[in-house]
Order: C-alpha cells, then sequence, then structure tokens
C-alpha cells in the first residue's frame, strides 16, 4: 500500500469510528443540582434534579427531590418536564419543614434536556403555587 492510500484509509477508519465516540460520551452526560423558591429571606423550598451519573438507578432512572426549608404553613411542589411521553413528574413535600427530601423516581431517556421547576403551595385545599423558580437539566 502506498503512503497515499495508507493515510486515505486511516481517514475513512477516522471518519467512522470519531462519531460513534462522541455520540457514546454525550449519552452519558448528564446534569444534577437544585434550584430554590424565589420567596425573600431563606427560600422556603428546594427542588432537586440527579440523573443517573453513577448506575445506582436501573437504565432511563432519574430522581426529583422536594425539600420544605421552612415551617411558614406552605409545602413544596417541584416538577420535571420533558419533551416526550409522559412529559413530567411532580414530587410533594408537605410533611412538615425539617423532615428531609422527599424523592421520586421518573423515567427519562438518558441525555433528555429537562426543565425542574419549584414552587410553594399554600394546601391541598388551596393548592395555589407562589415563588416559582426552575432550572435546567440533562437526564
Ligand atoms: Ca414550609
Amino acid at each position: 500500500m502506498s503512503m497515499n492510500k495508507w493515510k486515505l484509509a486511516l481517514a475513512a477508519a477516522s471518519a467512522i469510528i470519531l462519531p460513534l465516540t462522541f455520540a457514546a460520551s454525550a449519552e452519558a452526560r448528564g446534569t444534577s443540582g437544585s434550584v430554590t423558591t424565589t420567596d425573600s429571606g431563606i427560600a422556603g423550598g428546594t427542588g432537586f434534579f440527579w440523573y443517573d451519573g453513577n448506575g445506582a438507578q436501573p437504565a432511563n432512572k432519574s430522581v426529583i427531590g422536594a425539600r420544605d426549608n421552612q415551617a411558614d404553613g406552605k409545602g413544596v411542589w417541584v416538577r420535571v418536564s420533558w419533551a416526550r411521553s409522559p412529559y413530567a413528574a411532580i414530587v410533594m413535600d408537605t410533611n412538615g419543614a425539617s423532615n428531609g427530601v422527599v424523592t421520586k423516581v421518573v423515567t427519562i431517556p438518558d441525555g433528555t434536556p429537562v426543565t425542574l421547576e419549584v414552587c410553594l403551595r399554600d394546601s391541598d385545599a388551596s393548592p395555589t403555587l407562589r415563588y416559582c423558580n426552575s432550572r435546567d437539566f440533562v437526564a
């Protein structure tokens, strides 16, 4: 094989391998974090999103969480939403402040962009959402 043919063969091989490598690493990349409500002083609520970066959950499982930070008579409402069915999941912390994080496992395909919203919620009888905030993550 001449040098030119060898170089062409290498270039062709790279063209095939590189997109596969890129797709594999992009699939594994997700983001986790939190967002707090916009009320003044100590934020009354915190919403959490954990993508399945450590494989602790089965494939395509993410976890959302709600934490009530303040004994103000309001619970915390958290919703994660994305562009494909089933579109959204909600978790609420209504068991009083300082009782940890209420979590929910959600099936979202890896690599899916999601929006996490957190609001304070008055009560079951009056479920008005207040002081909402949102942040984007990747499942
Ligand atoms: Ca509260």
